[in-house]
């Protein structure tokens, strides 16, 4: 069976499902591929509106594969394509659906999501620094910008995890359910969103994470052209008469 599983369990909604239970959905080279691939077709892919990540209920991931990289020369890591990039870049909402551990590459990999739903015994850390390395995959950026300065450098610097409750207080995580309800909550979230209107969505996670990195002038000027750019949708025209008139909208995505 594939390293990585892809789900369709309703109507514009795709799972990507970690499969290595073995290894704590280690992320070996096989996995990032996969990951690679499955982001790019579904980002490009017209009818999935929403991506749930998650690596089951008893592990999210332990990082990226150790037995892989023991014996890496620094060369090799450079030469290696950014596996990451597409997840970064995928257009599409992405929900991370955590249970257990979401450790170094892992907690990573949670972090490349919008929106984070964690089970109650879900922990989130970036132990690198144990075993002689750092993040490489955001771990100092996104963290940092994620929960500030110095509730990373705790977690970066000692390499010690925290519950999802800390994670909930700091930031971190978006929700956090019961162990046992966490795939059906994002499924949830993910049927609210594939409901609203796609062009708008899309838009919405772009600016959203655009901005992040600029000025707030220039961040305010990008939600302004987005904002405009929408009433060219027919979405727009459906969704504000559709209130006035009283009744459900349909959203077709133009
Ligand atoms: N890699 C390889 N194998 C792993 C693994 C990992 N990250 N995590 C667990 N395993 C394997 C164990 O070796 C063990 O294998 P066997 O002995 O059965 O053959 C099996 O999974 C079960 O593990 P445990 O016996 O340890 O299970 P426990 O439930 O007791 O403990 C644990 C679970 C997750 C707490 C523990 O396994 C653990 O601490 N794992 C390592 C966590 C860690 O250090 N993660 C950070 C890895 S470094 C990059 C970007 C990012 C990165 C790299 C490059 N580029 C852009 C180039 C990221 C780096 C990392 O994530």
């Amino acid at each position: 069976m594939s390293e990585v599983l892809l789900e369709k369990p309703a109507d514009g909604i795709a799972v990507v499902r970690l499969n290595r239970p073995e290894v704590r959905n280690a992320l070996n080279l096989t996995v990032r591929d996969l990951l690679a691939k499955h982001f790019t077709d579904l980002g490009n892919d017209a009818d999935t509106r929403c991506i749930i990540l998650t690596g089951g209920d008893k592990v999210f991931a332990a990082g990226a594969d150790i037995r892989d990289m023991v014996d890496r020369t620094p060369i090799e890591v450079m030469a290696r394509r950014d596996l990451w990039k597409p997840i970064a870049s995928c257009p599409k909402p992405v929900i991370a659906a955590v249970n257990g551990y979401a450790l170094g590459g892992g907690c990573e990999l949670a972090m490349h999501a919008d929106i984070i739903v964690a089970g109650e015994g879900a922990s989130f850390g970036q132990p690198e620094v144990r075993i002689g390395i750092m993040p490489g995959a955001g771990g100092t950026q996104r963290l940092t910008r994620a929960v500030g300065k110095f509730r990373a450098m705790r977690m970066l610097l000692t390499g010690e995890p925290v519950t999802a409750r800390d994670a909930l207080a700091m930031g971190l995580v978006s929700e956090v359910v019961a162990d046992a309800e966490v795939f059906q909550t994002a499924l949830r979230i993910a049927k609210t969103i594939v409901s609203m209107p796609p062009l708008a969505v899309m838009q919405i996670k772009e600016v959203t994470l655009a901005g992040q990195d600029a000025s707030l002038e220039a961040a305010m000027i990008l939600e302004r052209k987005a904002f405009q750019l929408l009433f060219s949708t027919t979405d727009q025209k459906e969704g504000m008469r559709a209130f006035l008139e009283k009744r459900k909208p349909e959203f077709r995505g133009r």
